[in-house]
């Protein structure tokens, strides 16, 4: 962008200065928009001509806030407090006229102006706390001074944007559509004079006990739904000052607290996620011009747990879906598995009685694979066994119409070879979803050395389609996440031999900012699933016959997990709280003492972190090495959208370059060594580990070099 290039465009008319905002995508309020602001204020002041001033949008948004690019370069002035308070110091009256959505800055534009007129089907927000900061341009000051305490707390503790309907003190008046904003402009506008100046910031405030008490409340939740997070309580803070100090001292008390936010790993971490989300879409394996295939009708093989969830996926964003199951029965129990579903999303008001109905109207059953033979998408989720999918594959080759896209939902097997045995490999995708599939929000989208661009980007653009995250990657075993998952739950199992407790383990994790420990998230998906993919590894793990042995003797004895109701733990009837089980630890001596491993008590909560966290972050440096994974701020997404991953915490590469890369070389070789022959087996940093070391490069700056190679 040229410095002379227009992004906020000035036009006098009858009296009226309208201030048009045009920096594409989403009128972020870069230097250079600030700086034009800021002038385009001062000329429409000057102008004796000018009885009123209009601020709007030439784009479909108003404006998405500060330009967050700029948040790791030196503040510049302009800085957009100076620039909001001079609008509403202005000695005009200022409309902001939203024909789009307004977030962050955008809104507190808005806020800084005397009046707001807004399309009525709009929404506003104030996600910041998004970002790990709060709104710096007095949003905090000016929100309550417009809404109530308990709307302005809502809005700014959880980011959460609003319908503009629910804000009618905010907006002055609201329009049925752009023709009758631009109707209201015309003949409001025109009507105002200078007397008519109405600054946000003289409407008064004060503490009275029914909103000391809101504030309370917010402060108990955030401290037990936030924690780990820092923002949010000092977005209360902020909230707080309007009802406590002066507007002038209350701007200085948000600006403290928003600079307090901005110097925090938390903001640093939820930030570098704000563009990796983004940054998943962009992979070299296509750009604009390559073609895509429409998909307008699916098919999924498979009305099991998996294959239901898929199917909802698609019935949700109103794509017919046909499901398919060889025996009747089965496909009876998926459908009604999937209206149970729905129901229980009916019941807890997140769709209406008609949506239930609407989607489950999207749905064709069927028994006979002929019905899939004109889908744009056939999605394979049967028996996860090589020879069984191999044999749907084959059906589906010979029934799909050509140009279909086949996929598969495997999570383990090596898709090349369900590709081999079709005649068109070039159109065989995976497509991973998490368990349970039609709420987890990541898709890992798995491209074979055959796959074609189209294909690939077909599928990029559907999973944002039926509001999934697409992350592409590779063929290996586990592909990108469940791949980084095995050292990690390795480590667990042989601390466990070593003598730490399955629940000590666990809190050490969840004290990180997990949502669960790797012993409880094994027993709720089933120790059986390991154990199977371990029977079927065993050239792999021959060398060690250490590996994950008390699982293995659970899982003998049935303990298979909460749905055993026993595992690594115990389970009461009905209840998913984990009680620990004494005769595990009594497994684990033994096992301990015949595979001749000493055990410890001098086990630190640092070794168990170290040990889990750091070897699932050498194995996604590894990935990156191989190729499989296309960067580390992709690995990054996987873990936060398929693991829980705390995103104050920004994903495992980037949480690496918190902790630096030589202290995570340094913690890899010490613990190495410490583990002697193990150690030598399973804790060797990973040549790029090793290189970033050297060179003092964090994963992020090897990404930009990448980037630009
Ligand atoms: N700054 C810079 N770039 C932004 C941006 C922003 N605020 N918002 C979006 N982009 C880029 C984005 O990276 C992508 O780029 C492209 O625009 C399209 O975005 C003082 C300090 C508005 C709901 O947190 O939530 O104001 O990948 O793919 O799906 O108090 O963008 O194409 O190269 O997301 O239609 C507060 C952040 C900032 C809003 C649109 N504002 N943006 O979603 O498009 S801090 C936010 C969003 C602030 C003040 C504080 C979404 C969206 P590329 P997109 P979308």
């Amino acid at each position: 962008m040229t410095e002379s290039q227009v992004l906020v465009s000035y036009r006098v008319e009858n009296g009226i200065a309208t201030f048009t905002l045009n920096n594409a995508p989403v009128n972020a309020l870069s230097l250079a928009v600030r700086t034009q602001l800021q002038e385009n204020l001062e000329q429409a002041v000057n102008d004796a001509s000018v009885t009123a001033i209009v601020i709007t949008s030439a784009l479909p948004m108003f404006s998405a806030g500060a330009d967050i690019s700029e948040f790791s370069d030196a503040p510049q002035s302009p800085m957009l407090p100076d620039v909001l308070n001079a609008i509403e110091q202005a000695p005009k009256p200022v409309v902001a006229v939203l024909p789009g959505p307004a977030f962050g800055g955008g809104l507190e534009l808005a806020l800084a102006c005397h009046y707001r007129i807004s399309v009525a089907d709009n929404k506003v927000g104030l996600p910041e706390v998004n970002l790990g900061i709060l709104p710096g341009a007095g949003g905090t000051q000016r929100l309550p001074r417009l809404a109530s305490a308990v709307t302005a707390l809502e809005m700014i503790v959880t980011g959460k944007p609003r319908p503009v309907l629910e804000l009618k003190g905010v907006f002055d008046k609201l329009a049925d559509n752009q023709q009758h904003l631009a109707d209201i402009v015309s003949d409001y506008i025109g009507t105002l004079s200078a007397s008519d100046v109405r600054p946000t910031c003289e409407n008064s405030l004060s503490m009275d006990q029914q909103t000391q008490a809101v504030f309370e409340q917010y402060q108990t939740g955030v401290e037990k739904k936030m924690k780990g997070f820092f923002a949010p309580a000092q977005c209360i803070e902020a909230v707080k000052a309007a009802f406590t100090l002066p507007f002038a001292q209350g701007l200085k008390r948000e600006q403290e607290l928003f600079m307090a936010c901005m110097d925090t790993p938390q903001a640093r971490a939820q930030q570098h996620f704000f563009f990796a989300e983004r940054a998943a879409s962009h992979v070299s394996d296509f750009d604009k011009t390559t073609e895509t295939r429409a998909i307008k009708s699916v098919a999924v093989i498979g009305a099991g747990t998996m294959g239901g969830g898929i199917a909802m996926n698609f019935a949700n964003a109103g794509i017919p879906v046909t499901l398919v199951e060889r025996e009747q029965s089965a496909l009876d129990k998926g459908l009604s598995v999937i209206r149970k579903n729905y129901e229980s999303s009916m019941r807890k008001g997140r769709i209406s009685e008609g949506d239930v109905e609407q989607r489950m109207a999207m749905l064709s059953p069927a028994t006979d694979m002929s019905a899939i033979n004109d889908a744009d998408l056939v999605i394979e989720a049967v028996f996860e066994k090589l020879e069984v999918k191999q044999a749907v594959f084959e059906q589906m080759d010979a029934v799909c119409k050509r140009g279909a896209i086949l996929a598969t939902n495997t999570s383990t097997l090596d898709i090349n070879q369900i590709a081999a045995v079709t005649s068109r490999p070039s159109d065989v995708i995976g497509l991973h979803f998490f368990s349970p599939a039609n709420v987890m929000k990541l898709l890992e989208v798995v491209k074979t050395s055959d796959t074609s661009a189209d294909v690939i980007k077909s599928c990029m653009q559907m999973a944002k389609r039926i509001k999934k995250v697409p992350v592409l990657v590779g063929v290996c075993f586990g592909f990108v996440g469940n791949r980084m998952l095995e050292p990690y739950a390795r480590e667990a199992n042989r601390l466990l031999l070593e003598g730490a407790t399955p629940e000590r383990i666990d809190r050490v994790i969840t004290d990180f900012g997990m949502p669960m420990g790797p012993f409880t998230m094994g027993d709720m998906a089933g120790l059986d699933i390991g154990y199977f993919v371990r029977q079927s590894r065993q050239q792999a793990i021959a060398h060690d016959p250490s590996y994950a042995v008390v699982s293995d003797r659970l899982v003998e004895q049935g303990r298979v997990g909460l749905k055993a109701g026993k595992g690594v733990y115990l389970y009461e009837e009905g209840s998913r709280v984990p009680i620990p089980d004494p005769a595990v630890l009594d497994i684990a001596r033994e096992e301990a003492q015949r595979l001749g491993i000493a055990q410890r008590e001098d086990i630190s909560d640092e070794e168990i972190l170290v040990r889990c966290l750091y070897t699932l972050i050498n194995e996604g440096a590894q990935i990156l090495e191989e190729g499989i994974a296309d960067k580390p701020s992709d690995i990054d997404v996987i873990y936060v959208y398929g693991y829980g991953f705390p995103v104050y915490r920004g994903g495992p590469m980037h949480y690496a370059d918190e902790i630096g890369p030589a202290t995570l070389l340094e913690r890899l070789e010490h613990y190495q060594k410490a583990c002697g022959e193990y150690g030598s087996m399973w804790l060797t940093a990973s040549d790029l580990v090793k290189k970033l070391a050297a060179e003092n490069k964090t994963f992020g700056a090897y990404q930009k070099e990448q980037s630009h190679a």
